[in-house]
């Protein structure tokens, strides 16, 4: 495997760390041992995150395209769209976003506070359009790329969650690697390593990471997209395009794609009174942060799991912590009592 081929521009501060989390094992079961390795404070870059690894990827490619602005899309409390704002600003080019209606949810600051807030500060210009969930390139995605032409900028267009762009899943195969080396000083291999998928890059890098060691179906994606079949093939697709750039020598299996559907209700974007207790739990125990769109359903699936006894006894469980905090802002009415 050969991702170092690959141009990388630093917008993280380097190797996550990997953190055991005791108190939060000790309410599962108590025969698990849980670790989260902190993605989520991986740089300075307005609070940092999953996209900025796969970003490191992409951007030696937008700056020789010669582009002078960054065209992105997601949700009106889009992650993604946040760390695309600041990479634009750290880099110097400017930023195009368009943030649609992805969340039937209704708070009168929805809009004004969390991520967009800190977007519109780092000065992209974000436009809020009506369009509904969906993970593929969209309309006004294209409509932008070509808005930013028509008024005689040069556009470099990143898709949603960064993840149909050809390098998109080489950020998380780093992670992979990034493991393996840690695994090594701790002087153990995780069992599991537990992640939440909607676009599918972060799962699909993973996925081909872990495959050099045929570990890959130890990932197990937790689904917050609600669209299932849809981020399933969206995986597929990034781990067979990867594989073959990293050359990973071989196919990866459709068995070696494990993701599970189950904790993605009521819908995407709203978490569920399980959801909040995930939340709740790894706040009160390990004074860890998640949301109610992403990691609080991979939390809540991690919890499950356990209860369910998926994972077998004494196994050692990596958390991949993805970010995704600034969102909690948008929801504080779940949480007005704790
Ligand atoms: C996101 C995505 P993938 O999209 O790569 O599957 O990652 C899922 C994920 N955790 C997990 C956090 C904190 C995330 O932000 N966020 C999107 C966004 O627009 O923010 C792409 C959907």
């Amino acid at each position: 495997m050969n991702l170092k081929k690959f141009k990388r521009y630093p917008l993280t501060f380097g190797v996550t760390p990997i953190e055991y989390l005791p108190r939060l094992s000790k309410e599962l079961q108590g025969n698990l041992e849980i670790y989260a390795k902190r993605d989520d404070c991986n740089s300075g870059l307005a609070f940092g995150g999953n996209k900025l690894r796969k970003l490191e990827y992409i951007i030696p490619d937008a700056i020789e395209s010669g582009a002078d602005t960054l065209v992105s899309i997601g949700g009106v409390q889009s992650n993604h769209t946040r760390m695309v704002a600041a990479t634009a600003a750290k880099i110097g080019m400017k930023c195009r976003l368009v943030q649609e209606k992805w969340v039937p949810h209704f708070d009168g600051v929805y809009d004004r506070v969390g991520n967009i807030l800190l977007t519109r500060l780092m000065g992209a210009d974000s436009r809020l359009v009506d369009d509904g969930f969906d993970i593929g390139i969209r309309k006004s995605y294209e409509d932008a790329i070509q808005a930013v032409k028509d008024e005689g900028g040069k556009p470099y267009g990143i898709p949603a969650g960064a993840s149909v762009h050809k390098y998109g899943g080489l950020g998380y195969v780093g992670f992979a690697e990034e493991v393996r080396e840690q695994e090594k000083e701790l002087g153990f291999k995780f069992d599991y390593i537990i992640v939440c998928v909607v676009t599918g890059s972060t799962q699909a890098g993973m996925i081909v990471g872990f495959a050099a060691d045929n570990r890959a179906n130890r990932v197990i994606g937790i689904d917050a997209s609600a669209t299932y079949e849809k981020t399933r093939l969206q995986v597929k697709q990034i781990v067979s395009n990867t594989a073959k750039l990293v050359e990973l020598g071989r196919e990866v299996s459709d068995d070696e794609i494990i993701i599970n559907p189950d904790y993605a209700y009521p819908s995407y974007g709203v978490p569920s009174e399980e959801t909040n207790y995930a939340i709740r739990l790894a706040a009160k125990t390990e004074g860890m942060i998640t949301d109610p769109v992403y990691e609080g359903k991979s939390m809540q699936g991690l919890i499950d799991l356990a209860k369910k006894n998926f994972f077998s006894e004494g196994s050692k469980i990596l958390y991949a912590h993805l970010g995704g905090a600034p969102a909690l802002n948008g929801y504080s009415y779940y949480y007005k009592d704790g």
